[in-house]
């Protein structure tokens, strides 16, 4: 039964030298929520150093750091008041300094996110932009006459609900933003903003960070028309407003791919650097921001283990968590991506719910096997490591999510409660009362009580890392399907000197599998497991060693 290939072939493209970014493992961590050094509820820098020891520990190779530069905190940082600096509740530019030497003495890049699109509407440039449309600045943000019978421009709408215009007066005129109104857009087509963001990208990259995420790049294309959206047929009563429309014309245009090349063409000025694409889009489109011989981002983020609402679909993407239902996505995703592009894989991030709170805690140890032995570079969002659950829908902290604002969409806070350190006061967080509940008073969900137990899904995630350092074929060995019993997914991941097969398990009954010669050697079940071994439990996986020569 196995070692025939039924999906992708198996003859696809091992990189010889593989970059870092491609070998390795990102760690998203919201700076919010992950470690309180100064003592006031909300998580910094200093934090995060003090935990690099942590970080070395588990193995991964990257930090993302969800944004930490000043901002009114409109959008929880994702609205930037000023692009060099630090806002003073993270702590300061010195701080950053010492978190990039501290990281990188333990081998561990450090990737900002940076927001492009948009900024604050107390930027600077924007409050030069406001004054009137002589200002010099004015065309630096998309401005446009109201209507004549005063109405918006255009029909475009908000991602956190309603019109996605404002009017201002001074000067007397509509403003673009996708998202919150504290949030405008940046005018990409004038060239002064490009030359800015070029000049953000270079003060950070002289000061030695390793790369950046860049936040929402498919909407830096917009029609230079600003065309009405279309309206999406089949909307039915039910289903939120804001899907009443089509996003055709405000995102994913041609241009987006021309400013994504310009982004990229910054990142090489450096060696060695990163550049990561938020794109929540179907794989299919999602792979167009690899770009025409690959000049756009090293990884476009490839959301298709989520659920994703990609721009102008009615429904939900939810994926199907059955055998049949991934094979169908990895192979999906493998087929479109462009020859010689490297993939990547996550499970969530700070917009959506947690990974065990959707599949459920039986499920979440064979979930991180599946993300940490995929083809393709895994960004694990952090205290997924553990487990770790969303708050209980309702949970109210200090501040609120401006998605959750309009009651159409979800709350996203309930995925970036602080991490659960300890089980002591605050979960070791915080000396005082964190800026927003801590998830659970699960003990079990603590670093300290997993580090203290060699079968906590903890240690399976390190032991996973520590498997993909010592075989290449799990690091960058290419991947096909291989023919699995009912509920199984099987793979191979095959390297020139050695193969690994990968069966997991994602039903609840007992399957037998054909271990092909090979020995396990890594076990969701825990350290414990017998090997060799041919039943897989429910929702059990296994690493199998085989012989490549085959
Ligand atoms: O997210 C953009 C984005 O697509 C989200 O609106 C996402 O679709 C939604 O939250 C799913 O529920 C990025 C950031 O990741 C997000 O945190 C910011 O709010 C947003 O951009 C604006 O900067």
């Amino acid at each position: 039964m196995e070692g025939r290939s039924i999906g992708t072939e198996r003859g696809r493209w091992v990189p010889e030298s593989p970059a870092w970014w491609q070998r390795g493992v990102i760690y998203q961590i919201y700076p919010w929520s992950f470690a309180d050094a100064s003592g006031d509820g909300v998580g910094d820098l200093r934090g995060i150093r003090d935990h690099v020891d942590y970080l070395a520990w588990l193995g991964v190779d990257a930090v993302w750091l969800s944004p930490i530069f000043p901002s009114p905190g409109v959008d929880l940082g994702y609205d930037v008041s000023d692009y060099r600096d630090v806002d003073p509740r993270f702590g300061s530019l010195r701080d950053l300094d010492d978190l990039v030497a501290a990281l990188h003495a333990v081998d561990v890049r450090l990737i900002l996110d940076l927001v492009p699109n948009h900024t604050s509407d107390r930027h600077p440039w924007f409050e030069q932009s406001r004054r009137d449309r002589t200002n010099p600045r004015h065309d630096w943000y998309v401005w446009r006459d109201p209507r004549p019978d005063g109405a918006a421009p255009n029909n475009w709408e908000s991602y956190f609900g309603g019109s996605a215009w404002t009017f201002l007066d001074p000067p007397g005129r509509w403003y673009l933003h996708s998202f919150d109104p504290g949030q405008p857009d940046l005018n990409w087509d004038n060239p002064g903003v490009r030359d800015a963001i070029r000049d953000v990208m270079r003060f950070w990259l002289d000061r030695g960070v390793d790369g950046f995420r860049i936040d929402v790049i498919w909407l830096l294309g917009k029609d230079p028309e600003l065309r009405d959206n279309p309206p999406n047929q089949g909307w039915r009563e039910g289903l939120p407003d804001y899907l009443r429309l089509r996003r055709a014309y405000s995102e994913d245009g041609p241009r987006a791919h021309d400013h994504a090349q310009f982004l990229r063409s910054v990142v090489d000025e450096y060696p060695d650097r990163v550049m990561i694409g938020e794109v929540v889009l179907p794989p299919e489109r999602a792979v167009a921001y690899y770009g025409t011989d690959l000049l756009e981002a090293h990884l476009p983020h490839n959301f298709a283990l989520t659920e994703v609402r990609p721009g102008d679909a009615l429904d939900l993407v939810v994926a199907d968590w059955t055998a049949e239902g991934i094979r169908a996505i990895v192979e999906h995703y493998e087929a479109v991506m462009p020859e010689g592009a490297w993939p990547n894989w996550l499970l969530g991030d700070h917009d959506f719910p947690r990974v065990a709170s959707r599949l459920g805690p039986e499920r979440a140890r064979v979930a991180q096997m599946l993300l940490l032995t995929l083809r393709g570079t895994p960004t694990c969002y952090y205290g997924d490591e553990l487990g770790l659950v969303d708050a209980p829908p309702g949970t109210r902290g200090a501040v609120t999510d401006p998605q959750a604002a309009t009651g159409e969409e979800r709350d996203r806070l309930v995925a970036r409660t602080p991490m659960p350190w300890t089980t002591g006061p605050n979960g070791g967080f915080s000396a005082v009362e964190p800026w927003y509940p801590i998830a659970s008073d699960d003990q079990a969900l603590t670093v300290e009580r997993q580090r203290a137990d060699p079968g906590s899904l903890l240690h399976l995630f390190r032991a996973l890392i520590r498997l993909r350092r010592e075989r290449p074929a799990l690091a960058v060995g290419a991947y096909r399907s291989l023919l699995a019993p009912e509920d199984v997914l099987s793979f191979e991941r095959w390297h020139p000197d050695v193969a690994v097969h990968v069966h997991l398990n994602l039903g609840p009954s007992p399957r037998q599998i054909d271990l092909a010669g090979g020995r396990v050697v890594l076990s969701t079940a825990g350290p414990t497991a017998p090997a060799p071994k041919v039943t897989l439990g429910g929702y059990e996986g296994v690493v199998v060693d085989v012989s490549a020569s085959e």
